[in-house]
């Protein structure tokens, strides 16, 4: 390190050391400051930190490190989301054990935040792989047991018949299992599910207070908790029977022209044909999400059946459609193809007609369809009793006569399920209960637990290795004593990360978290993560709080008080087809010249990509540890606030690093300028100097408060050519010091460096306060006056702020310029507005 030269590879390491020495970021739950708890989504330790970890931790990190010099006490910890398939999938294809390829990954993945220089608070670090963590979450799911949250049914899984294990979702590609490639069956198996249902009205309310929440988070949650309101009625089927049917559209009832039924419900089961059998065995294939029968291509089976309209008597062939979904409403559907895009392709493809009951006006009740449903708003047309309604006029009018009829009910029907935390998986948190021929399903008790998994599993024979391990299971019985069995499913991951936030606070050995603790950190003040954990972490979590709320345990009803999603990090692709396959390669194999780029190893030109999100399959990647080697941590921390809004895209570029580098070494330049200031110099003052530092001070605060990173990096750009420019004065030294702090959140490593080497200050950056800000110098103090006369401008005046009406007209009138354009004419009327003008009447 000299005074030119700032270099990282000496300072970093050592800044780092000097702060955990001092357990600077180590948070104090009896403090009475006040306390700020900032957290960002904890990793899924994969092997390595990705450049988005990079980014999203960097944010939280800058917020942090200035709560503590605004004198708050700041919890900001971290930790690892350490259970899930990708440690079982190493195991099977490279013989490790999961547990050993997780810990060796956090090893890793640790030691390079450290390299990152994050103020965390390491001391409450946990992975929820710890028994200690999972033995917990079996205690709380215990207690949501007791307070009836928890309850068994049977459900659809996805069956893999070759590797005879139940799939992921994700694990189903196209029909197939990802691994085996056999056709995936659906089967029924008992499962765990957690009642988030009964959450559903408080979950969808609470979305109002989150005024801090990013909207269209809000908006993804209230769509997937889904609360709408329609009808429920019964058609009259031709074999005799009804069929209840749930629309939220009854105000077009007089558009349906037909009836579709799930492959799933008992009309379709009850069709006596094979044609039909086969036709639903073919429906149980396609995926069941509804994501998956949104795009399906739409099948129907036409049963033979027909269903009366309630209204106009007409009959509807019912058919079975893979479109319709046996849990949600009824099962089946009035459909109206002229009005739902879904049965508008039904209707196209089989043939049926598409009436129009909703138009812009009742004079285009005639007007064809432009090749799609129209489901806007309107008035009702070609309705007999309800033409020319509005359509909630439309909806009333047609519940009030089904409720008449004694046909149904208006009714509230929620998109939301119960959700299924059954895996049949080994890596993650057992489910702790036991299985007794006589006793039925009992929980473990709670002193047992943790319920630990077991050590040595095999993972080369296909399924769950817990329910062929040949002594874990075996257990007796809490409540007979008789031979029982353990339940060998584990807990959906998703559960380890709804209330881990809750043990960051508070860490008893004994139970999961104090109540009290709990009180004095949650909220989480700031939150920040990725927006693709929009929908189901987050309302997981929320359900955990409130769950938890509901049984007593806690206070607060929603974890996180303010969300942030940041942008993901992006570069252009290099492809080439090798082999007639499309081969990617890293951002570092290739020169990029001008308009083109060569692959280093041939000097053959590749293609150049869209710039997108940063992924190993595209290999657009930068790895942290590469950069980090090359700049230091500070220059890429710099980089990763720069440029764009935090929740925009950032796209990586070399030039923007080292530009970053370059701005890094400038500021040591100008730090190492406080030791030859010059002491006759020191004596002066610049005004406006100071006056842009104090505006800068109070600016970057707003801003890092704000999460608007990009306008703080500005700003301190600003600053920094300030002063550079400046003469040599108090002011200017004054300005260094404070510049050395502003930047200690971004550049923690830097800031330290400087103070000490330079003698900026004592105690380390870290510790130290935000600058003060002088309110007085927040204010520009010299306004600009124009002066006119006879409706010109005549001269302008700088003078200082505020100057009383009756000093501004003395000086207005002694202007040469004024004098000269009045000539000697008699004064008729001088109007002055203070700080701005002076207008003068002859
Ligand atoms: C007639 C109709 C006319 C409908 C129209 C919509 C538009 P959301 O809003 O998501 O709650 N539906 C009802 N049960 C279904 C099931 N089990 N599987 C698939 N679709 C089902 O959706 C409610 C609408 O989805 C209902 O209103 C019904 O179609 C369909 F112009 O009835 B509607
Ligand atoms: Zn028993």
């Amino acid at each position: 390190m000299t005074e030119n030269r700032f270099d990282p590879s000496q300072a970093d390491g050592r800044w780092q050391a000097a702060w955990d020495e001092a357990r600077c970021f180590e948070a104090d739950s009896n403090s009475d400051k006040p306390k700020s708890y900032v957290l960002e989504m904890f990793p899924y330790p994969s092997g390595r930190i990705h450049i988005g970890h990079v980014r999203n931790y960097t944010m939280g990190d800058v917020l942090a490190r200035y709560k503590k010099m605004r004198g708050h006490e700041v919890l900001h910890p971290m930790g690892w989301d350490a259970f899930g398939m990708p440690a079982e999938n190493a195991a099977m294809e490279m013989g490790v054990h999961p547990g050993g390829w997780t810990r060796d990954n956090i090893t890793n993945m640790k030691a390079q935040l450290k390299r990152i220089g994050f103020a965390l608070d390491w001391s409450r670090e946990f992975a929820t792989c710890d028994p200690e963590y999972y033995g917990h979450e079996q205690a709380l799911f215990l207690d949501l047991y007791e307070a009836g949250l928890v309850y068994r049914k049977e459900s659809e899984v996805n069956w893999d018949p070759v590797d005879m294990t139940v799939l992921a979702n994700e694990q189903v590609i196209d029909g197939k299992g990802w691994r085996s490639g056999a056709e995936v069956e659906k089967r029924k198996l008992n499962q765990w599910f957690l009642k988030i249902t009964d959450f559903a009205e408080e979950l969808l309310d609470g979305l109002g207070s989150l005024k801090d929440w990013p909207e269209k988070v809000r908006l993804m949650q209230e769509n997937w908790i889904g609360k709408s309101k329609g009808l429920e009625f019964s058609f009259d089927l031709s074999n005799g029977s009804n069929l209840p049917v749930y629309t939220t559209r009854p105000d077009t009832i007089f558009g349906a022209s037909f009836v579709a039924v799930a492959a799933d419900h008992p009309v379709a089961q009850g069709i006596d044909s094979d044609e039909a059998q086969a036709f639903i065995a073919e429906c149980k294939k396609g995926g069941t999400t509804a994501a998956e029968l949104e795009t399906a291509e739409k099948l129907g089976f036409d049963t033979g059946i027909t269903a009366k309209h309630p209204f106009n008597g007409t009959d509807l062939p019912v058919y079975i459609a893979n479109f319709v979904l046996m849990d949600y409403g009824t099962g089946a559907i009035m459909a109206v193809p002229g009005h739902d895009q879904r049965d508008f392709d039904f209707a196209t493809k089989y043939g049926l007609p598409i009436p129009r009951v909703v138009a812009a006006s009742v004079e285009e009740a005639g007007k064809p369809f432009d090749g799609e449903a129209e489901a806007g708003d309107g008035v009702i047309v070609n309705s007999d009793f309800l033409d020319g309604m509005e359509v909630e006029d439309a909806k009333r009018e047609i519940i009030r006569r089904i409720e008449q009829q004694g046909r149904g009910e208006g009714k509230t029907v929620w998109r939301l399920r119960d959700w299924g935390v059954s895996r049949q998986r080994y890596w993650g948190t057992p489910i702790p209960f036991i299985h007794c021929q006589k006793c039925g399903v009992v929980p473990a008790p709670k002193q047992s637990l943790p319920i630990t998994l077991p050590e040595d599993v095999d993972f080369q024979t296909p399924g769950n290795p817990l329910l062929r391990h040949p002594s874990w299971k075996h257990v007796d019985c809490p409540s007979c004593g008789g031979k029982a069995e353990r339940e060998t499913d584990t807990l959906d991951t998703f559960t380890n990360s709804s209330w881990y936030f809750l043990r960051f606070a508070s860490q008893p050995p004994d139970k999961p978290f104090d109540r009290e603790e709990i009180a004095k950190w949650l909220p989480v003040e700031q939150y920040i993560g990725g927006i693709e954990h929009a929908i189901l972490h987050l309302l997981y979590a929320r359900f955990w709080t409130r769950a938890l709320a509901h049984c007593g345990m806690i206070d607060v009803k929603e974890p996180f008080a303010s969300l942030f999603t940041q942008g993901m990090v992006t570069h252009e692709t290099y492809s080439r087809v090798v082999e007639g396959r499309e081969t990617y390669f890293m951002p570092s194999e290739v020169d990029r010249t001008g308009d083109g780029a060569t692959l280093k190893e041939d000097g053959q030109p590749v293609e150049i990509g869209r710039v997108i999100k940063m992924s190993k399959s595209k290999k657009n990647v930068v790895d942290p540890d590469t950069i980090i080697a090359q700049y230091g941590a500070d220059a890429v921390r710099w980089f990763m606030l720069s440029d764009s809004p935090p929740e925009r895209d950032l796209p990586w570029s070399e030039a923007g690093i080292e530009g970053c580098w370059r701005f890094v070494q400038r500021l040591w330049r100008l730090f190492a300028q406080i030791g030859n200031g010059g002491a006759g110099a020191d004596a002066n003052h610049d005004k406006a100097l100071d006056r842009k530092v104090h505006q800068t001070v109070a600016a970057v605060a707003e801003d890092i408060e704000a999460l608007s990173f990009n306008k703080a990096v500005a700003r301190i750009y600003e600053l920094t050519g300030a002063i550079e420019k400046a003469e040599l004065s108090a002011s200017r030294s004054d300005a260094i010091r404070k510049l050395a702090i502003l930047v200690g959140p971004m550049m923690p490593h830097l800031a330290e460096e400087a103070r000490a080497r330079f003698n900026l200050g004592t105690k380390l950056v870290a510790q130290d306060s935000w600058p003060a800000v002088d309110p007085a110098l927040l204010v520009d103090d010299e306004v600009t006056i124009a002066i006119q006369h006879k409706g010109k401008l005549r001269d302008t005046l700088t003078v200082a702020k505020g100057l009383p009406k009756d000093e501004l007209e003395a000086l207005a009138l002694a202007s040469e310029k004024v004098q000269r354009s009045i000539d000697g004419a008699a004064l008729r009327k001088v109007i002055v507005v203070p700080d701005r003008l002076v207008n003068i009447v002859t």
